[in-house]
């Protein structure tokens, strides 16, 4: 019997029409597999885009779109490529690989990302870096996660499960300063507080709260901040994943961003932080 996920909300009319909903997909996926068990055979309902911001990633953006599979076990999955302007044949790749690619000329990775999550047509948004430093052969996995455990957000922690060299030296060391100060100041319950791997519901920007301001790398923890405070503990989850050493040129300042974001987590702590741009694209 193919697997039945439905999601319990007890005594609501959406409860009823979604477990008959639920249903009618398990009858056809068992038309389809001839009924068999194996996990690998079901499609769950879910249109899945997969966001990733990109410059300058020309020597892993097609390794990154090809390590996620797109092999039927969700209803439809996209590729969105948010683009600052790369100078190398990052934009020209992805396309070669089916992606759409948008091009978001304003700098920065959280501006990236403020344009991929409005434009992203997927009722699951799930980012990666453009580095095959993300394990997206861990997707659906988790896209599963979120529907069977009725979860709105999960953020995927690296440090537990990275592997030799993922993390070199004064990386490793800002990550636990800034993990660790993020920990002291907002009391989150989230471990791994610059991971830029998410897997999310678009539905939850209806909540103008969730939604991230920063144009740069302090988005990351912004997001995490936002995320477990406004959708609760019960609807957001860390989960463990690897964490692989980064395939191409690094762009980003380590010590400028890393003071970024340090400061970042005090100003945001004290209700002193600014939206520059606003959501989505221009
Ligand atoms: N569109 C856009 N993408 C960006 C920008 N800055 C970084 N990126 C992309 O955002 C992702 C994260 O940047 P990284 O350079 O990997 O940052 P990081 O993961 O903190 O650093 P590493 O650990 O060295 O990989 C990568 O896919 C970058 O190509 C930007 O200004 N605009
Ligand atoms: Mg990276």
């Amino acid at each position: 019997m193919a697997m039945c996920m439905v999601f319990d909300i007890p005594g609501s009319a959406t409860a009823f029409q979604e477990r008959v909903h639920r249903a009618g997909v398990r009858i056809v996926q068992n038309v389809l597999t001839g009924g068999r068990s194996d996990r690998m055979s079901e499609t769950l309902p879910v249109h899945v885009t997969v966001v990733i911001p990109t410059r300058n990633e020309e020597e892993a953006i097609v390794d990154t779109i090809r390590s996620v599979p797109n092999d039927g076990w969700c209803e439809k999955i996209d590729f969105l490529i948010v683009d600052g302007n790369s100078t190398d044949r990052t934009r020209e790749l992805a396309e070669g690989e089916g992606a759409t690619v948008y091009v978001e000329p304003r700098k920065g990775y959280g501006r990236a990302y403020k344009t991929g999550f409005a434009m992203a047509p997927g009722d699951v948004i799930v980012t990666m870096d453009a580095d095959c430093t993300y394990p997206g052969e861990e997707v659906p996995d988790l896209v599963r996660k979120l529907l069977e455990e009725d979860l709105e957000w999960i953020t995927c922690d690296r440090l537990r499960r990275a592997e030799e060299g993922a993390m070199p030296g004064l990386h490793g060391f800002g990550n636990w300063v800034l993990s660790t100060t993020a920990t002291v100041l907002y009391w989150y319950g989230v471990h791994d507080s610059q991971s830029g791997m998410w897997v999310f519901r678009k539905s939850i920007f209806e909540d103008e709260r969730v939604r991230p301001k920063h144009d740069g790398m302090p988005l990351s923890q912004e997001f995490k901040i936002r995320a477990r405070r406004y959708l609760g503990k019960k609807k957001t989850a860390e989960v463990s994943v690897p964490y692989r050493p980064r395939v191409g040129e690094a762009e980003i300042n380590t010590w400028g961003d890393g003071l970024l974001n340090l400061r970042f987590l005090f100003t945001h702590r004290l209700g002193l932080t600014r939206q520059v741009t606003p959501w989505g694209p221009e």
